[in-house]
């Protein structure tokens, strides 16, 4: 401190303690934390519902919530009193015993979606790996494929996870080069494109698992008709269709399921994010007897998937879809957000994709880079997230309010407009 300063010294304090402290705290997660992200320089220290707040106490609007993981909002009140009485009585017991929640969990969430049996995991990439375990046992046992030569048919554009088997199957250079050997097994063909996935279709496929709407891709929605296409042709073809859930379900898209605006009901869905509330990571493979029965004990598992205090959040959240009272409202407020967003048509903005509340929005490249304008949303209030190049995601809590959503779209518009003056 400056002993000669015009500033009072204690308002000097505070601004120095609150630069430092952002400062200090960048420096060291540089340091320390591995530079697998790179994120935006804003450090959250609180958060409610649709806000977050930074360590210099600077609240936010959160356009991102958690790759959706929170759509009920940050710290959404009955999800945080069922963790709350949870934590009193028990958090783990691992699966070696019973515990009182996830018996119930399961009933509920399989009533939820429709389905008969719930594999609790913990984190998304989790559940694939074990559907596509499931989907290569069921093909040995009930198809009849040749051991070792199940074939499972993926999508371009695809994003289900970090493990090896699943960047094995990615086309994103960046998420798998350098990473190999790969697991074999895999086919890619084009997202949307029914007469290549049909061609794709042998007597060794068992399985064909994509996203209903692809998120990392641009929040990608496939053409009319497609998804209902794959559900007839995986029927026909004895093939295990999975629902790739775990972004696009639990509300976001208006829907308990984006499957459902297609009225298709796959075999398979995988579902996480969002069934932990953003408090815990909760994941789950749900399907009927027949596929879920293939696994006997010792097959496969997890020290953490269905514990009690993830079973209780999860039962917590799946209470909150019971109503469809989130998912009227991320309909509602999402036809709001399409509004706002088409009205930037043609000023910066060149195209438009939503179902929901969860937009993919297309800013013309000669303007900025996603991240670019990311930055600049940020310093006017608004945390968002770019997916590729000039691709921006818009996915705020469901919770959010009209106001709110109007303030992050009018920030984009405000952007473009700087951006557009140069
Ligand atoms: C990252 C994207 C979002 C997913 C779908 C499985 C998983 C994800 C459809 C795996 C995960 C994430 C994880 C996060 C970035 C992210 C993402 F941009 F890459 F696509 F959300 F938009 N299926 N999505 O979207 O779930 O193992 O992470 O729990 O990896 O950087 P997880």
């Amino acid at each position: 401190m400056n002993p000669g300063t015009t500033i009072s010294e204690d308002s000097m304090t505070a601004v120095e303690t609150a630069t430092s402290r952002t400062e200090s705290l960048l420096a060291q997660t540089e340091q320390h934390v591995a530079h697998n992200y790179h994120p935006l320089d804003v450090i959250v220290a609180e958060a409610s519902g649709a806000t977050v707040t930074d360590v210099e106490g600077r609240s936010y609007l959160d356009f991102l919530a958690g790759y959706s993981a929170t759509n009920f909002g940050h710290c959404h009140p009955a999800l945080i009193a069922a963790a709350e009485e949870q934590l009193r009585r028990v958090t783990l017991t691992s699966r070696a015993f019973h515990n009182d929640q996830l018996g119930p969990f399961a009933a509920e969430l399989a009533a939820l979606v429709g389905k008969e049996m719930v594999l609790p995991m913990n984190t998304g990439a989790e559940a694939v790996e074990t559907a596509v375990k499931v989907a290569r046992k069921w093909g040995y046992q009930v198809k009849g494929v040749p051991d070792g030569k199940a074939e499972i048919i993926v999508a371009a554009g695809n994003f289900h996870g970090r493990t090896t088997t699943i960047i094995s199957f990615s086309d994103d250079e960046t998420a798998r080069a350098g990473f190999g050997p790969y697991t074999p097994g895999f086919v890619t063909v084009p997202y949307g494109d029914l007469a290549a996935l049909a061609r794709a279709v042998t007597p060794n496929t068992v399985a064909v698992l994509l996203e209903p709407i692809q998120g990392e891709a641009g929040v990608l929605i496939p053409p009319a008709g497609y998804l209902a296409g794959v559900r007839e042709l995986t029927r026909q073809a004895q093939v295990l269709f999975l629902a790739d859930e775990i972004q696009s379900g639990l509300g976001r898209t208006g829907r308990t399921l984006a499957c459902e605006h297609e009225n298709v009901v796959p075999d398979v869905y995988l579902l996480g994010k969002a069934l932990g509330g953003g408090i815990v990571p909760v994941s789950a493979v749900v399907a009927d007897r027949d596929v879920l029965g293939v696994l006997q004990p010792g097959q496969h598992g997890s020290t953490f998937g269905g514990n009690p205090l993830a079973s209780a959040v999860g039962r917590a959240v799946v209470g909150l879809l019971q109503t469809g009272e989130y998912q009227q409202r991320a309909a509602r407020l999402g036809d709001q957000l399409r509004a706002g967003l088409d009205q930037l048509l043609g000023h910066g903005v060149v195209a438009v994709r939503s179902r929901g509340l969860w937009a993919g929005i297309d800013i013309d490249p000669e303007l900025a880079t996603g991240r670019e304008i990311c930055t600049r949303l940020a310093r006017y209030g608004v945390l968002a997230k770019d997916t590729h190049g000039s691709t921006l995601r818009f996915a705020p809590a469901i919770v959010i309010g009209e106001k709110q959503l109007q303030f992050g779209v009018d920030q984009l518009a405000r952007v473009l407009v700087d951006l557009r003056r140069g």
